[in-house]
């Protein structure tokens, strides 16, 4: 079965995403250390805000098969070093979460997620409007880049979108 790992800064939404998508009627705590759901792995945003944590992302990311990277559009920093999605060997799927609120810059979040993914599909999405989350599920059921890009160009809207770096 195919697996996600969500990753990204403290509060970006990780944990409030992961009961969104499976359907959890709980409300999001602070998470004090790896959590393992159904077919996602929840991270604490310590996990990526400090990079002596780096191998224990390293080390989780060997157990799933995606890993979602979550830019919050309410936060005007990015804690993603340029390329990290390079690191990884798994299939990695940018997130922009809380694209509801006011005070939300989708466009920056867009921006910083391409920085952080050299290739990959970019999705805005919203926990609390639950936007966004049929197409991550679906994502996740990909098994190669190359679906993940069929299935963003036969799904096609302003939420969902390649991203492909032409220079390197
Ligand atoms: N407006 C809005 N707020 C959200 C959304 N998702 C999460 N939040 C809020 O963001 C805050 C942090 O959410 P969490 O899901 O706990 O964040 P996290 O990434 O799991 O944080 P850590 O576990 O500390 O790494 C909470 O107050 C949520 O209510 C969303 O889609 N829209
Ligand atoms: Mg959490």
């Amino acid at each position: 079965m195919n697996r996600a790992m969500l990753i990204g800064s403290i509060g970006a939404g990780k944990s409030t995403l992961t009961h969104a998508l499976l359907e959890n009627k709980i409300e999001a705590r602070k998470t004090q250390s790896l959590t393992y759901y159904d077919w996602i792995v929840d991270t604490p945003g310590e996990y990526t805000e400090n990079p002596l944590f780096y191998k224990n992302i390293m080390a989780t990311s060997l157990e799933v098969t995606h890993i979602l990277y979550l830019q919050d559009a309410t936060n005007k920093k990015s804690i993603f070093p340029p390329g990290f999605s390079g690191g990884f060997t798994k299939l990695p799927i940018g997130v922009v979460t809380k694209a509801d609120s006011e005070a939300a810059n989708v466009d920056l979040a867009i921006e910083q997620l391409k920085r952080a993914i050299t290739r990959g599909p970019i999705i805005v999405s919203s926990s609390l409007e639950k936007k966004g989350l049929k197409e991550i599920r679906d994502l996740v059921k990909c098994n190669t880049m190359q679906e993940m890009k069929d299935y963003v160009l036969t799904n096609q809207s302003n939420d969902i979108f390649f991203h492909e770096t032409l220079y390197k």
